[in-house]
């Protein structure tokens, strides 16, 4: 049986010359191996190693400087403490540059901390969601995911180190913190010199560490995350939809892995279970470690050879694209008919009947980041389910769905799921948006406007301005505190393009966490104008190079809901601007990505 990723080296074949694996089984060689010493190695701390939104991320060239990577990766096993000890971690990652170094370095690592088992995707290629499904179904302490997603990868760029704990989920700030406060006073790492241990090949290989068994079992990157998708969705009718089923015709799906991860999950489901043309229905398939020079996110900016493509080819119904690590996902309809995140997020929770999975287990709730546009809101209101916002990071949805309160949930930034992992799952909501065409036979574009019908329309869009000098950023949000502090700017009314706005309500968002009652503050600027609009501000914490500002724009109309949502949001937009003195602090009179 061949494994996803081999599926994918047949593939890459008919791009390139295959290249050629070692096939020489150094299996075999290891296994004469029975007993290796692991040592202490001095190290001095390094500055700066503190997780962001999501993990650690650096330049390449960051992580590749001596002791860097070995110091952080010790300083999470440290902060886990006594628990490491005989535990099994799952470990790969998105494969950009740096990957296989960092995978050795944590073999090497784990197993000088006592570690029992490491559980590695074959050639340590797993997306985020396939490390969480492992996670679960493994029921281990953790994994450690190597990827910075969505920011472009090779050697001139980024990679990124977290860790995601037993549920699944990302680490929570408690743990990160305590990883940040490690990596200030760390003055040695373990470390198993001689361990040399194949990971591209699937298999068991045991190993004497110490005198304890240390045990690395490479797994199919796909087999566990396909199984639990086929428990989710009904495939034989997903099928039908993509193939067409004598009522129909084929329903043309154009599929974009952006040369990340999902390569390998787009050819194992699209293509081998669900039927899809290898030719025309998937796009840039073969996962690379530099992701072929672009920037593999899936925006209107980053994605837009995919736009382009569907507007061209009208016989394209439907088009989506994914990160570099599978999380994120983009939906677009007929002639890139675009859906924002905010709206996806709302039409999965009106139609969650179509979903196998929900009709078994029910829906418990529903959340989204604060700076997501509010539309699940109404749904939630409708449908009589509870509700909850929370600051952006999708550890924060964790112990809501381990407390059976959450089902459905999402963010702005192309990030949808449900409580069959704890992590956003791009596939998963390519699924759930198929899954919901072929219960309605309906097309992207129809069923929005139906929901917008019902609902009204939240307008949304986001203004990012990337890679800002760090002091003018902060700067900026330095004036926004003050202006919010001071007692009159409540009351205070903006007007631009004609439309006028009262500040409402003013502050910094923070964020108790109704489970275990940890509080997140500083989570962002809102202001809250009389007619439901909001302008939010805050600075991005998942870059590497200074710093970037996300300004977010959300607006609710009741009966206008087909305008141009560019030309609607320009007045709030201005407005926004205007507050924050944004070209004054930071000299941008433009945005980098408008999404
Ligand atoms: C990460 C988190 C998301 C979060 C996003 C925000 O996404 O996993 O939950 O919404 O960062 O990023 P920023 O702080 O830049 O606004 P990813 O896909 O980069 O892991």
């Amino acid at each position: 049986m061949r494994s996803s990723l081999d599926r994918i080296d047949i593939e890459r074949s008919k791009f390139k010359k295959t290249q050629r694996l070692n096939k020489t089984s150094r299996l075999e060689r290891l296994e004469t191996i029975m007993s290796l010493s692991s040592i202490l190695v001095p190290t001095t701390p390094f500055e700066g190693q503190k997780p962001g939104t999501s993990g650690l991320r650096k330049k390449v060239k960051v992580f590749m400087e001596k002791n860097y990577t070995e110091n952080f990766v010790q300083c999470i096993l440290n902060a886990l403490g006594a628990k490491v000890k005989g535990a099994t971690l799952v470990v790969g990652g998105d494969g950009r540059y740096f990957s296989k170094q960092a995978v050795n370095i944590i073999i090497r690592i784990a197993a000088a901390n006592g570690v029992a088992k490491l559980i590695i995707g074959e050639r340590g290629i797993l997306s985020t969601p396939a490390v969480s499904t492992l996670i679960r179904t493994h029921k281990v302490l953790g994994g450690i995911v190597l990827t910075a997603s969505h920011n472009p990868g090779g050697i001139r760029h980024d990679f990124g180190i977290k860790f995601n704990i037993e549920n699944g989920g990302p680490a929570p700030d408690s743990l990160t913190d305590a990883v940040y406060e490690l990596t200030k006073t760390i003055t040695q790492y373990k470390f198993t010199p001689d361990l040399d241990c194949e990971f591209d090949k699937k298999g068991v290989q045991t190993f004497n560490v110490d005198g304890s068994e240390f045990v690395v079992e490479v797994v199919d990157s796909s087999e566990d995350y396909v199984a639990l998708m086929k428990e989710i969705f009904d495939f034989g009718k997903l099928k039908e939809l993509i193939r067409g089923d004598g009522k129909r015709p084929p329903f043309q799906v154009l599929i974009d892995s952006m040369n990340g991860v999902t390569g390998v999950y787009v050819t194992r489901i699209f293509v081998e279970e669900l039927g899809a043309s290898p030719d025309n229905n998937v796009r840039r398939i073969i996962p690379l470690d530099n992701f072929g020079e672009i920037h593999p996110d899936p925006n209107l900016t980053y994605a837009k050879d995919l736009v382009d493509r569907v507007k061209e080819d009208t016989t394209y119904d439907f088009g989506a694209a994914f990160d570099g690590d599978g999380d994120r996902n983009m939906i677009i309809g007929k002639n890139a008919f675009f859906v924002t995140p905010s709206d996806s997020l709302a039409v999965i929770a009106n139609n969650l009947q179509c979903i196998p999975y929900f009709q078994k287990r029910g829906v418990h709730g529903f959340a989204r980041s604060m700076p997501t546009a509010a539309a699940v809101d109404r749904v939630a209101a409708k449908l009589g389910m509870e509700m909850f916002e929370v600051p952006t990071g999708w550890k924060y949805f964790g112990n809501l769905m381990d407390a059976g309160r959450l089902s459905l949930c999402g963010e702005e930034s192309f990030g949808t799921g449900s409580d069959h992992i704890r992590e956003k799952d791009g596939i998963w909501a390519v699924l759930a948006w198929l899954s919901i065409i072929a219960h309605k036979n309906m097309s992207v574009e129809d069923i929005l406007t139906e929901h917008w019908k019902i609902y009204g329309r939240n307008y949304f869009t986001r203004y990012d301005y990337e890679e800002c000098n760090t002091e003018d950023a902060n700067r900026m949000m330095e004036h926004l505190e003050k202006l919010i502090a001071n007692s009159s700017f409540v009351g205070r009314t903006l007007t631009s393009g004609g439309k006028s706005y009262t500040v409402k309500i003013a502050d910094n968002f923070s964020y108790i966490d109704p489970i275990d009652k940890s509080c997140a503050k500083n989570q962002g600027i809102r202001v809250l104008f009389e007619d439901g609009s909001r302008v939010i501000y805050r600075l991005s914490g998942t870059g590497s190079t200074g710093a970037t500002i996300r300004l977010y724009i959300d607006s609710y109309e009741k009966d206008n809901v087909t305008a141009d949502a560019q030309v609607m949001l320009k007045p709030l937009v201005e407005v926004g601007l205007e507050i924050s003195q944004l070209k004054k602090f930071t000299g941008r009179d433009q945005p980098t990505v408008i999404t």
